[in-house]
């Protein structure tokens, strides 16, 4: 069932995948992850940190990504403010789709639930809809929830990274 944002206060638990390739990407995620401890976020997991090739131009920079687990009692759509703030503290520049950026948080899952919301008329969905394509997104997830199970279709993530393509598989490394 698709449900209405959550409830203020109740607490939550959610991965959030956290990429970088512009400046110092390994500085830009450890700061990005101390900004969302300063606000109502525990972390309660992080993955290594993954190098990979941008996509879908692998001839921009190449990215560090990790995900990780967090506990909340923000509201999805607060979280998701939360995020845009941190992202343009870190200098992040809205450009073009895809174009490099400094930090780029995602909520890939919220709770397991399946949500579709508008935030100050952003779309906003989740789980995310292009994370079962992503090696970025499934290794450290993987690496950190060997039993998570996609909310809308309750497949394991383990069956996710092996639709990936063969390409997919072996350009990802562990930094
Ligand atoms: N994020 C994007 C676009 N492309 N490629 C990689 N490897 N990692 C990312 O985090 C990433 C990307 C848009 O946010
Ligand atoms: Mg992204
Ligand atoms: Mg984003």
């Amino acid at each position: 069932m698709i449900k209405q944002d959550t409830s203020e206060n109740q607490v939550n638990v959610c991965y959030l995948a956290i990429g970088s390739n512009l400046g110092n990407k390994i500085r830009n995620i450890n700061i990005s992850k101390n900004l969302l401890e300063k606000i109502s976020i525990k972390i309660l997991n992080c993955s290594s940190y993954y190098l990979t090739p941008s996509w879908p131009n692998p001839k921009d920079p190449p990215f560090n990504n990790i995900v990780i687990k967090i506990k909340t009692s923000l509201k999805l759509s607060s979280l998701f403010k939360e995020i845009k703030k941190i992202e343009k503290k870190l200098g992040r520049i809205n450009t073009k789709k895809n174009s490099p950026r400094t930090c780029d948080i995602d909520i890939i899952d919220f709770n397991g639930e399946i949500m579709n919301i508008y935030v100050e008329s952003q779309k906003l969905i989740v789980p995310h809809p292009r994370m079962i394509n992503r090696n970025f997104v499934l290794f450290p997830l993987y690496e950190i929830e060997k039993n998570w199970k996609h909310p809308l279709n309750n497949r394991k993530i383990i069956d996710l990274m092996c639709n990936l393509s063969p390409r997919a598989l072996t350009c990802i490394k562990l930094i």
